[in-house]
């Protein structure tokens, strides 16, 4: 059953309502922003995605090349070697491309609905190599002594988890990769348990095992050990082909409760929840059977990729709404309100 209430301005920021900021691009897709609070206002680190814009018979995309300077690769459309089924990537002679390349874009906002940008907090771009397809996906851990930034970073030979450390958004400390190949969708816990840090993240395994939520632990959250795997695939079920963790999970009497993502076969992307144990996140008390959000809303169902409602960012408005931000059909942002009671009572 969904039970997310769909904010009535949905979607809240479209492509067409910020400039790009690589010259000569257009902004195709703004997805999957992480968030947090500051100075009073709520934050949304978008993911925006920028291309050339498009001419008849060619795919072009940007790329960083190796003095970190923008570079466009450009394909034919007819040539026999290349695959370009999927909108998100491109298939060329064995290697993999991503059709755009993603950064980190801060706007505020003081009432959750009209998000501008601010000229003192900078957008966020890859840098290096092992980001040189771009960063995605920013999950903010807001803790006790910063915000913690977790992110794909995307290469030829990876995509991996990017740390980055921050008080003010305007001094960062890059932390390298935290989770290295293949893994996504790491989500640090906002605060310790006992002595450790937590956090969840989404190894591949292409052979035995599949796209699974796992939780590890860490003394420092740079160095990453213990995994347990929380969470596989259903066949049958609506999360049947691929899981991962949203953002970090919500502290409640019952255990820690989290809203993460599954896709089907079909890559029709829903939300669900996990309960976890408070004292051992790594014992599952309970799992969604059903959705508690799935893309029925028009700008849900299609876009730059159609049927996507995904999650890696939310603050809580008062101790029982989570006010959640989510990327629509991989184009659109929009927010919606969920009552921790009421995803709570699902699970039982
Ligand atoms: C998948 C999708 C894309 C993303 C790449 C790399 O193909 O999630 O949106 O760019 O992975 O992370």
């Amino acid at each position: 059953m969904d039970i997310a209430k769909r904010n009535p301005a949905n979607p809240l920021l479209r492509p067409s309502d910020l400039k790009p900021c690589i010259p000569g691009m257009e902004i195709t897709c703004l997805l999957n922003p992480g968030v947090f609070r500051m100075n009073g206002k709520t934050w949304l680190l978008l993911r925006v995605a920028e291309r050339p814009v498009q001419q008849e018979g060619v795919i072009s995309f940007p790329v960083y090349n190796e003095k970190g300077e923008i570079e466009v690769l450009r394909f034919d459309k007819n040539d026999p070697d290349l695959n370009a089924e999927d909108p998100r990537v491109i298939g060329y002679k064995g290697r993999d491309y991503l059709t755009t390349l993603s950064y980190l874009r801060p706007v505020c906002s003081s009432d959750d609905v009209h998000f501008t940008e601010d000229p003192a907090v900078k957008p966020i771009f890859g840098e290096g190599f092992q980001e040189s397809f771009g960063i995605e996906d920013c999950r903010v851990a807001t803790m006790e002594d910063g915000f913690y930034l977790t992110f794909t970073e995307v290469s030829p030979v990876a995509v991996g988890v990017g740390m980055i450390a921050t008080k003010d958004f305007r001094t960062l400390r890059r932390e390298g990769m935290i989770f290295p190949p293949h893994n996504k969708d790491c989500a640090i816990f906002q605060e310790k348990i006992g002595d450790l840090y937590y956090a969840f993240h989404r190894p591949s395994s292409p052979e035995l095992g599949g796209n699974y939520i796992w939780v590890a632990e860490s003394p420092d959250r740079i160095h990453w050990g213990r995994h347990i795997c929380v969470a596989t695939t259903r066949p049958g079920h609506w999360d049947s082909a691929r899981v991962g963790a949203g953002a970090a999970p919500v502290r409640t009497e019952e255990g820690w409760l989290e809203i993460y993502h599954g896709a089907n076969a079909e890559n029709r992307y829903c939300l669900g929840a996990l309960l976890l144990d408070l004292n051992d996140p790594t014992k599952v008390l309970a799992r969604s059977d059903e959705p508690i959000m799935e893309p029925i809303a028009d700008y849900e169902k299609t876009g730059f990729f159609g049927n996507v409602v995904f999650t890696n960012g939310y603050y809580m408005k008062d101790a029982d709404t989570i006010q959640l931000f989510y990327g629509a059909s991989d184009e659109v942002i929009c927010s919606a309100e969920m009552s921790v009671k009421e995803i709570l009572n699902t699970l039982k």
